[in-house]
C-alpha cells in the first residue's frame, strides 16, 4: 500500500499495481500513513464496511436508482445496458464510484478508483452497515475530509478535473426519435417545429442515417442528400446530431474495418484473433478505445461527419452492449438441435429457453474479450467501467481537431472521468411516472460526478407517454441543460405537437421558457467550469432538518431558483416544503407573477400550462426573450427576477458560445445588484463587459411584497 496526501483534505490509498484510470488529477506526494478503514480480501475481491448511524445520509453513486439518499438499496458500479429500469435494477449504464457519507456534524468523500466491478450495500442486507465490495485486488481509494457536503463536492472536482461544457446551442431544444427513417421524416419534423413556431436547435438522428449501421457511413438511399439538409439546417440554426455505436461491422470494402484491422485497432480474444460480437450491424469488432492510438484513430473518423456539417454526436452501445457472441449463439443452436422433436421436461425447456432469452449482455462476453494495457492483458471484465469513458474521449478529441470548435457530445455509457470529455443522457428510461422522478432524483448524483451536461430521454423512451407525462416532464427538462425528447421506435409519437392543440400550446410555452432561462442556465454552466460544485443541490446540501433532507421531490437551482416539478398523475398542484421565505413566481413570456410565500409547507396549484418555480431570498434570476433558436437570442435587454429584501447580487456569465476560450478564461461578466435603501427605495445597478448589453428591467419583490419595476442603462465595465 502507498498513500498519498493530495490535499489538505484529501488523501489517497493505493493498493496493488491499478490500472491507470486517468481520473485523478494534480499533485502526489507521498507520505506514511495508513487508511483508516479495516479491508478485507477473499477470493480476489476486496470489501470494508462503514458504520452507519441512523441519522447518516449517503449521497452519489452517479446515474443509479433509488432516493438522492442512497440508503436502503443494492448499486453495483459495472456499466450495463438494460433497458428496463425497473426497481430492482443494481446497475444502470454508469459506473461512479464517489459517494458522501454525511451525519449532522461531518461528511466524508469516499472515491474508489477502480475500472473493474464495485458492489454497494447501502444499508440492505443489515441496516446499520455500509457494505464495499470491490472486485479485484488493485485499485486507489480516495479519501476527502470536509465540515459539508458541499465542500467535499468541490474538493472532488478539484481532483478529478473541469468539465466537459457544451457550445451554447446545446442548451436549445432537442427533438429525437428512434423511427425518424428518411429525410423526409427529418424535414417533416424540422417543418413542423417551424411551423408551429416551436423553439428548436437540433435534431438527433438515430441509426437510420448509416448504411447497414455502419458507423461514419451515410445510406445513400435513406439520406442522399445528407449535408445539404445538415448545412441548410445549420443556417436556420438547426442542427443535425447522429448516433454513433462502439461496434464496427465487419465487412470487406468498409473502410472502417479494413483500417482497424490493419492498424490492430480491435479488441482481442483469447486466441489473440480480434474479438467477434453482433449488435445492430450484425458481427462486429470493438475498438480498444483503451490504446491511445485507437483513441486517436477512431477519433479520426468523426472527419467524416464533421466535413458533412455535423457539430454534435451522441455515442451510444459502449457500455458496450452486446446482443450475442458467436459462442452463446452457437451453444443455443446446438441445444435447439438437440431439443428438436423432444418433448422436453420443465428444466430442459427452461435452460433452452434462457440460452436465448438472457442471451444479450452475458457477463462471460466481457471475459472473453481483452485490452492490452502496457504489457498487462486484462478481460473486459476487468477494466469495463473504461470503456464508454473512453470511447468519448476519443470522440471528443477528434471532434476537437476537425471541427476547431465546440461540440455537443454525449454518451450513454459513462464513468467519473470522462465528464471532462463529454455530457451523457440517462439512458432507456420509459414513459413512467416513477422516471420522471427518477430524473430529479439522479441530477445532483450526476453532478457530484462532474457531469452539468446531462438529461433524460423527456417523455420516456420505452413505452408509450401520455400528453399529461410529457408536459409534466417538460416542466422539469426545461432546466436541465439537455432538453432532448427522445422515444424508441414503435411507441406512441412523442413530439411536443403531437397531443392535441392544448398541450400542444403547453408544450411551445415551455419550450419557449426554457430560451429565456438559458442565459442563467449557460451562465451556471459556465460557473461550474471555473469553481466545480453542484449545479442542482438537493435541499438537505443547504438547509439542516429532517424536513430539507425528507424533500426528495424538490431541488435548488444554481444558488436562486428552487424546483418543486409535479411528478405525479392528475395532479392540480401539490406541497411544496419552503426551507425558508420565498418567491413563488409564475413564468411568463410577459408579467410574470411573483408571490411572497412564508416558509413551511404549502400548497401551490400548478397547471400543465403553468412554469412554476421559486425565487430565495436576496437573490436574482436574469433571463431573456424566447427566440426560435439559440443562435438568434437577443441578448441587448436582459430581464430580471428577483426578490430583494435587503440586498442582492447575481453575476452572468457568458461567452461567444462556441470557441474554447472560456479555458483561457475568455468570459463576459454582468453584475447584476439590487439594494433596498434605508429610505424605502430601490436602488438596481448593471455593468457589463459585454458587447451587446445595453439595458436591463429588473421586476423585484421587497420583503413586505411589494413590487419595484427599474430599468437601467448597463455601465460598462
Ligand atoms: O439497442 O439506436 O439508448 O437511445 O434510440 C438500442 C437505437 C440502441 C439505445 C439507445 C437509444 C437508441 C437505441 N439504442
Amino acid at each position: 500500500m502507498e498513500a498519498f496526501k493530495m490535499t489538505d483534505n484529501v488523501m489517497g490509498f493505493r493498493f496493488g499495481n491499478p490500472v491507470e484510470t486517468g481520473v485523478i488529477q494534480g499533485e502526489k506526494t507521498q507520505v506514511e500513513v495508513n487508511l483508516p478503514i479495516e479491508l478485507r480480501e477473499e477470493g480476489g475481491k476486496t470489501t470494508f464496511t462503514l458504520k452507519l448511524t441512523e441519522n447518516d445520509r449517503v449521497y452519489g453513486l452517479g446515474p443509479n436508482l433509488g432516493g438522492i439518499n442512497k440508503r436502503g438499496r443494492i448499486y453495483e458500479s459495472y456499466c450495463t445496458d438494460d433497458p428496463l429500469h425497473h426497481e430492482d435494477k443494481t446497475t444502470l449504464y454508469g459506473a461512479h464510484n464517489f459517494f458522501v457519507l454525511e451525519d449532522d456534524d461531518v461528511a466524508t468523500g469516499f472515491f474508489i478508483d477502480f475500472p473493474g466491478r464495485v458492489k454497494y450495500d447501502v444499508g440492505f442486507t443489515t441496516l446499520e452497515e455500509l457494505q464495499v465490495e470491490i472486485h479485484g485486488q488493485d485499485f486507489g481509494i480516495y479519501l476527502l475530509e470536509g465540515a459539508s457536503i458541499k465542500e467535499i463536492v468541490a474538493s472532488f472536482h478539484k481532483l478529478t478535473g473541469k468539465p466537459y461544457m457544451p457550445p451554447k446551442w446545446g442548451l436549445g431544444y432537442f427533438q429525437s426519435r428512434w423511427g425518424y427513417q428518411t429525410e423526409k421524416d427529418v424535414k417533416k419534423v424540422y417543418e413542423t417545429f417551424k411551423e408551429e413556431e416551436i423553439p428548436l436547435d437540433g435534431i438527433y438522428l438515430d441509426l437510420d442515417y448509416m448504411e447497414d449501421f455502419k458507423d461514419f457511413t451515410l445510406s445513400e438511399e435513406r439520406f442522399p442528400n445528407f449535408k445539404d439538409m445538415a448545412l441548410k439546417m445549420k443556417e436556420e440554426g438547426v442542427r443535425l446530431i447522429p448516433i454513433i455505436d462502439a461496434g464496427v461491422k465487419i465487412e470487406e470494402g468498409y473502410p472502417v474495418y479494413e483500417e482497424g484491422i490493419k492498424g490492430d485497432h480491435f479488441v482481442k480474444d483469447a486466441e489473440g484473433k480480434p474479438y467477434v460480437a453482433a449488435v445492430w450491424p450484425g458481427k462486429v469488432h470493438f475498438p480498444d478505445f483503451l490504446k491511445e492510438e485507437t483513441q486517436k484513430w477512431f477519433g479520426d473518423q468523426y472527419k467524416i461527419l464533421t466535413d458533412a456539417g455535423i457539430e454534435g454526436v451522441w455515442n451510444d452501445m459502449n457500455e458496450p452492449a452486446i446482443f450475442y457472441d458467436e459462442t452463446s449463439l452457437q451453444e443455443g443452436v446446438e441445444a435447439a438441435i438437440l431439443a428438436q422433436g423432444g418433448n422436453l421436461n420443465v428444466n430442459a425447456f427452461f435452460s433452452l429457453r434462457d440460452k436465448f432469452m438472457n442471451i444479450g449482455n452475458k457477463l462471460e462476453y466481457y471475459r472473453r474479450f481483452f485490452h492490452e494495457i502496457g504489457d498487462r492483458r486484462l478481460t473486459n471484465e476487468e477494466v469495463h467501467n473504461l470503456y464508454g469513458y473512453m470511447m468519448t474521449k476519443s470522440a471528443s478529441m477528434g471532434l476537437r481537431k476537425h471541427l476547431g470548435k465546440r461540440h455537443v457530445l454525449i454518451s450513454r455509457a459513462s464513468s467519473i472521468g470522462m465528464h471532462r470529455y463529454g455530457g451523457l443522457w440517462t439512458g432507456d428510461n420509459s414513459s413512467w411516472w416513477s422516471h420522471l422522478s427518477l430524473n430529479l432524483r439522479m441530477l445532483p448524483a450526476l453532478n457530484m460526478s462532474g457531469f452539468y451536461y446531462v438529461g433524460a430521454d423527456t417523455g420516456g423512451f420505452g413505452g408509450h407517454v401520455s400528453g399529461e407525462l410529457l408536459t409534466r416532464w417538460l416542466q422539469l427538462s426545461v432546466f436541465t441543460p439537455l432538453l432532448r425528447n427522445h422515444s424508441a421506435l414503435g411507441t406512441r409519437v412523442q413530439e411536443p405537437y403531437a397531443f392535441g392543440e392544448d398541450l400542444t400550446r403547453a408544450n411551445k410555452k415551455h419550450i419557449e421558457r426554457r430560451y429565456m432561462l438559458i442565459p442563467y442556465l449557460y451562465s451556471e454552466m459556465l460557473k461550474t467550469y471555473e469553481t466545480g460544485g453542484m449545479m442542482f443541490t438537493p435541499l438537505a446540501f443547504e438547509f439542516f432538518g429532517e424536513e430539507a433532507q425528507q424533500a426528495e421531490d424538490q431541488m435548488l437551482l444554481g444558488e436562486e431558483l428552487m424546483l418543486a416539478p409535479v411528478v405525479s398523475q392528475n395532479a392540480k398542484g401539490r406541497y411544496v416544503y419552503l426551507p425558508e421565505d420565498m418567491v413563488l413566481v409564475d413564468f411568463k413570456k410577459y408579467d410574470s407573477s411573483l408571490t411572497l410565500l412564508k416558509d413551511g409547507v404549502q400548497y401551490v396549484s400548478y397547471t400543465l400550462e403553468d412554469l412554476k418555480f421559486f425565487l430565495r431570498r436576496n437573490r436574482l434570476l436574469p433571463y431573456t426573450m424566447p427566440s426560435q433558436t439559440v443562435k438568434d437570442q437577443d441578448l441587448s435587454v436582459l430581464k430580471v427576477l428577483g426578490y430583494v429584501d435587503t440586498e442582492a447580487v447575481y453575476v452572468l456569465y457568458d461567452d461567444d458560445g462556441e470557441s474554447f476560450g472560456y479555458e483561457q478564461g475568455k468570459i463576459y461578466k454582468t453584475t447584476l445588484y439590487a439594494r433596498k435603501l434605508e429610505n424605502g427605495g430601490m436602488r438596481v445597478e448593471a455593468k457589463s463587459n459585454h458587447p451587446d448589453l445595453q439595458t436591463v428591467n429588473f421586476t423585484l419583490m421587497d420583503g413586505t411584497g411589494e413590487i419595484w419595476n427599474e430599468e437601467v442603462k448597463v455601465q460598462r465595465g
